[in-house]
């Protein structure tokens, strides 16, 4: 069974360029820039630049590089936004997939949210 990746996706339109974005930070396997809609006050996507659908699909299927990269830029994140554990007072970092998951782009993405107290996870 496959993850089928649609080229139309916006995340895939902003790694082309095609629509503009806020970017935060960014590695080689990686880009980081800030969700149009945030929900706290300081709101990061990170998505890799290769082409995965959804967290599973990255997990099962990235190369040791991508996926490291994309780990330590969550983490520039963090520390650049100021929320980071050894200097802030922390973050939610989630993401969705699949229709269950109400995964809205079909580019896998976590949602780093920080500068409030984010309250309990929804259930
Ligand atoms: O969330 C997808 C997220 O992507 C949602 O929080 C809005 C955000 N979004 C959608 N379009 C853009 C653009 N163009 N720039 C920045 N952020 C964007 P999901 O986890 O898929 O439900």
């Amino acid at each position: 069974m496959g993850y089928e990746y649609d080229d139309q996706n916006i995340f895939a339109k902003i790694l082309r360029k095609e629509i503009p974005n806020d970017t935060v930070a960014e590695n080689d396997h990686a880009l980081a820039f800030r969700d149009i809609s945030p929900k706290a006050p300081s709101h990061v996507l990170i998505i890799p630049k290769g082409k995965y659908v959804s967290f599973d699909d990255f997990a099962a299927n990235a190369s040791p590089e991508e996926i490291t990269d994309f780990m330590r830029l969550c983490a520039e994140v963090t520390r650049l936004e100021g929320v980071a554990l050894d200097s802030g007072n922390g973050f939610r970092a989630i993401t969705n997939a699949g229709s269950d998951g109400v995964q809205e782009v079909p580019h896998f993405h976590v949602h780093i949210m920080g500068g409030r107290n984010m309250g309990p996870m929804l259930m």
